[in-house]
C-alpha cells in the first residue's frame, strides 16, 4: 500500500480516551523489546513514527496512528518484562484486555514473538485469549533477520505442533524488510473481512443514511 498519511492521534489508558473514530483497527501486540514499535515503522516505510527503544517497555499506552484516513493502526504496551516496574506490569492487563474486548472496530491483532526464542506463557495465553473471542490473529516471528533458514523451519514446525495448522503466520524483519509484504497482505485481509462483517454493514448503511 502506497502510505500518503500515517499519523499520531494519541496515546489512551482508559477507554474514554480512546479516539473517537469508526475506522477499522490493527492492533500489534506482544512481549516488551520483540519490535511491535519497530514493525508498525517499517510496515509503514517511516523510520521514526513511533519511537523505539533498546530497554523493554517503552511504550506504555495504547497509541493510535492514523494511516491514509483509512485504518488506524494500534500499538500496544508490551507484556511480561521484569525489569518493567511493578505498577506498569500490574496495568497492562486490564489497559489491554478492555482494549481487546470492547473496541468493536478491532479487526484483527498481530501477536509479535521474537523468532529465536519459543512463545511464552504470556504469548499463549494471549493466541488462547484471541482464538476463544474469536478476534482474527497473525503470529509474526520478529527480529528474523537473526535466524537462519533451518532455523526459522524449526520454529514453524513447532508452533503448527502447538497450535495446529490453521494458525497464519509470518517471519518478519525490521532490518531487513523480510516478511513486509505479506503481512501486508495479512493486514488487507483483516480490513476486507472486519468490513464485510454484518454488523459493519449495517452501520454503514445506516450511516449514509444518516447523511442523506
Ligand atoms: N535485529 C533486529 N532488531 C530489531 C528488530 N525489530 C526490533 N529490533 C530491535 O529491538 C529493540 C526493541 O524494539 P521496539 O520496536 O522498541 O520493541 P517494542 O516491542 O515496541 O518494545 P516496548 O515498546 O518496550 O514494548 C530495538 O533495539 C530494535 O532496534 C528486527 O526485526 N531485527
Ligand atoms: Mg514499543
Amino acid at each position: 500500500m502506497k502510505i500518503t498519511s500515517a499519523d499520531f492521534i494519541r496515546g489512551a489508558e482508559v477507554k474514554k480516551d480512546y479516539p473517537a473514530s469508526d475506522l477499522p483497527e490493527i492492533a500489534f501486540a506482544g512481549r516488551s523489546n520483540v519490535g511491535k514499535s519497530s514493525m508498525i515503522n517499517t510496515l509503514l516505510g517511516r523510520k521514526n513514527l513511533v519511537r523505539t527503544s533498546k530497554s523493554p517497555g517503552l511504550t506504555r499506552k495504547i497509541n493510535f496512528f492514523l494511516i491514509n484516513n483509512s485504518i488506524m493502526f494500534v500499538d500496544l504496551p508490551g507484556y511480561g518484562y521484569a525489569s518493567v516496574p511493578m505498577e506498569v506490569r500490574r496495568s497492562w492487563a486490564p489497559m489491554v484486555n478492555t482494549y481487546l474486548t470492547e473496541r468493536t472496530q478491532l479487526a484483527g491483532v498481530v501477536v509479535i514473538v521474537d523468532a529465536r526464542r519459543e512463545p511464552t506463557e504470556l504469548d499463549e495465553g494471549l493466541i488462547e485469549f484471541l482464538q476463544f473471542r474469536g478476534i482474527p490473529f497473525v503470529v509474526a516471528f520478529s527480529k528474523a533477520d537473526k535466524l537462519g533458514q533451518a532455523e526459522r523451519a524449526t520454529m514453524k514446525r513447532l508452533v503448527l505442533q502447538k497450535w495446529g495448522s490453521t494458525i497464519s503466520m509470518e517471519f518478519f524483519s525490521a532490518v531487513s524488510g523480510l516478511g513486509k509484504k505479506p503481512m501486508w497482505k495479512r493486514l488487507f485481509e483483516f480490513e476486507r473481512d472486519w468490513r464485510a462483517r454484518p454488523d459493519t454493514e449495517m452501520k454503514n448503511i445506516e450511516k449514509h443514511a444518516e447523511s442523506r
